[in-house]
């Protein structure tokens, strides 16, 4: 099958292409930024410069390569989109009806999208499923909400096979890309750098994470499952709810002797006491059998190793921590 992944140089993507290949099929990447190395992505992938704000470039492209599935990426996450919000609507609202048109123009059979906790706003109850009101308060939540709903539209109107998930925050040994929930990675790759990570929320903030390889195998599963046993457009994933103290906790098991203090900042605080402590996933459970794999000190215990090896071989590779 041929794959075209949008914002494939983001956190999801370079890993996404990698497990693509491995089942066998025919990855494109593309994203505006220039293709990663080739330690990072096999030089055999087709990469392909793409700014889906472009509409002419997007339908272009799609025409080009003329893929079976599209995985629709590109986005600016929530800390990131908070500082320029015109621009992440753009980047996300405009890019995700480029992509939806592209498919209809082109005839693209099935288009996965993520979405995300940041959908929901505050006042839900502690644990959510997927039909509840939906009051995101940052404009990548209002606009993931929208490419949501989108894509229902086009697949009751157009017959696109239209699938998602609403991820929780996404935690790997690679460049996280200016989301909220960063201060979880940062407590491993700090942990790991320096020893110490002074986290920007606070001890008791919760909010749902997994990790990577299961969000990978999320978007490999989803694609794959008899849409006649599907209910529903999007899906709730779930893995781990821990507080940020349990996470540091865990990280402290890994690596005696480190020092992980809280200093909430007020603007990403209040963003992450507006998402849910845990995500509801019964329905993708019970319809395509989505079952996460790794726990917190399970991922602990795979990713402080792989964040060790990368800060060796180049210790600027996973950025600094936001501050
Ligand atoms: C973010 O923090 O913005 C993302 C997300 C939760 O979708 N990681």
């Amino acid at each position: 099958m041929r794959v075209l992944v949008t914002g494939a140089g983001g956190q999801v993507g370079l890993d996404l292409i990698a497990e693509l290949c491995a089942g066998g099929h025919e990855a494109h990447g593309s994203d505006v930024v220039a293709r990663p190395g080739a330690g990072v992505l096999d030089p055999a992938v087709p990469w392909h410069g793409l700014d889906v704000t472009d509409p002419e470039r997007v339908d272009g492209l799609v025409g080009e390569i003329r893929p079976d599935r599209i995985y629709h990426l590109a986005a600016i996450l929530s800390a990131r989109g908070e500082i320029n919000p015109q621009r992440t609507y753009l980047v996300n609202q405009q890019g995700t009806w480029n992509v939806l048109e592209a498919c209809r123009t082109h005839g693209v059979e099935q288009l996965i999208f993520t979405s995300t906790i940041a959908a929901y706003g505050p006042g839900l109850p502690p644990t959510v499923p997927e039909d509840v009101p939906l009051h995101p308060t940052t404009m990548y939540g209002v606009t993931k909400v929208a490419g949501e709903l989108l894509g229902e539209y086009y697949h009751h109107r157009y017959g696109l096979d239209f699938r998602g998930v609403r991820f929780p925050g996404l935690i790997s040994a690679s460049l996280p890309g200016g989301g909220t929930s960063d201060y979880a990675l940062f407590m491993y790759v700090d942990g790991v750098r320096h020893g110490a990570y002074q986290a920007f929320c606070r001890a008791d903030t919760r909010i749902p994470l997994m990790y990577m390889p299961d969000g990978i195998r999320a978007l490999v599963e989803l694609p794959e499952a008899p849409r006649s046993r599907l209910r529903r457009c999007i899906y709730n994933v779930a893995a781990f709810s821990p507080s940020a103290q349990q996470i540091a906790d865990s990280v402290a098991r890994a690596i005696p002797g480190v020092r992980i203090g809280f200093e909430p900042d007020p603007r990403r605080q209040a963003i992450l006491d507006s998402w849910p402590d845990a995500l509801d996933d019964a329905a993708a459970r019970a319809d395509w059998g989505w079952q996460c794999r790794f726990d917190l000190d399970a991922m602990t215990d795979d990713l402080v190793p792989r964040v060790r090896e990368l800060l060796e071989r180049d210790p600027d590779q996973l950025g600094n921590a936001p501050h």
